[in-house]
């Protein structure tokens, strides 16, 4: 997949989409030095000063997009990021949806958009951030999940262009999959990188419901599993958090 590389954008989404409309063949994949108005979900924020690994792949796509792309992503974020800290890939987790946390706070965020192209064609945007090699003091602060980056966390800066190019063979895999539920291995490498496995979490679903439970697990289609009392809830699309008894941050498998 070829990779356009900018210096500063508002959102690499969003310029992937301009290219796109553009004429540029696809899948392609675009990164930033810079956004000055990334965006995270629900038109959230998202803070992309320069050293972190700001990229979107952008590849055609008919339908719906399921739930199992974002975590595919975030799978690939994994991949992209766990060769390069060594043994505290042990404490790198997925989040579900859409997160990679590192000892319990936030690294990288998958941003996944269904996008009408203005031929008429549609579009599956994919963005990826991650806290690279971003100073502590330039990371933002006050956010509901605490962030870090690599830098912060390992204390040296990492080789940010090689964490790029594993992203960008992982996210080509994601758009040429035409196979919408998660297959046995991707699932059984999700559960086995989750966040919060089996502890107390605060599931705010998009229609504003909130689901308190244990996280039991994953669905192939993408959905997590939170048992309530008796019954398990199957929560399609929302924020999950750590609940009560679970506020320590997770340091290891
Ligand atoms: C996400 O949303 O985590 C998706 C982030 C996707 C960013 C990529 S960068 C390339 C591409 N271009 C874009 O414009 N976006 C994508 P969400 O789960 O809604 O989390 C957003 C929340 O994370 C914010 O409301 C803040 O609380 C927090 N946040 C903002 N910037 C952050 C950062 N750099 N690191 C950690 N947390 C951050």
């Amino acid at each position: 997949m070829r990779v356009v590389v900018l210096d500063e954008v508002g959102s690499t989404n969003d310029e992937a989409v301009r290219l796109a409309e553009q004429g540029a063949a696809l899948p392609l994949a675009v990164r930033a030095r810079v956004q000055v108005s990334g965006r995270g979900r629900g038109g959230r924020g998202w803070a992309s000063p320069a050293g972190g690994v700001w990229l979107s792949a952008i590849g055609a796509w008919e339908g719906v997009v399921p739930g199992s792309v974002a975590l595919r992503a975030a799978l690939a974020a994994w991949d992209a990021v766990a060769p390069e800290v060594g043994r505290a890939a042990e404490r790198l987790r997925v989040k579900w949806p859409n997160d990679l946390l590192l000892d319990g706070r936030k690294i990288a965020g998958v941003l996944c958009e269904r996008r009408g192209l203005e031929d008429g064609r549609a579009a599956l945007v994919v963005g990826v951030g991650i806290n690279a090699n971003i100073e502590a003091s330039a990371l933002p602060t006050g956010v509901r999940l605490p962030a870090t980056s690599l830098l912060a966390a390992l204390g040296r800066a990492v080789d940010a262009d090689g964490i790029e190019a594993r992203l960008v063979q992982g996210l080509a895999r994601v758009l040429a999959s035409a196979e919408h539920r998660l297959g046995e291995q991707e699932l059984a490498r999700l559960v086995d990188r989750l966040a919060y496995l089996e502890r107390g979490v605060v599931v705010h679903q998009l229609d504003g419901s909130v689901v308190r439970g244990t996280l039991e697990g994953l669905a192939p289609d993408g959905r997590a599993a939170v048992r309530a009392g008796e019954r398990i809830v199957w929560v399609m699309a929302g924020d999950v958090d750590a609940g009560e008894g679970s506020l320590r941050p997770e340091t290891g498998f």
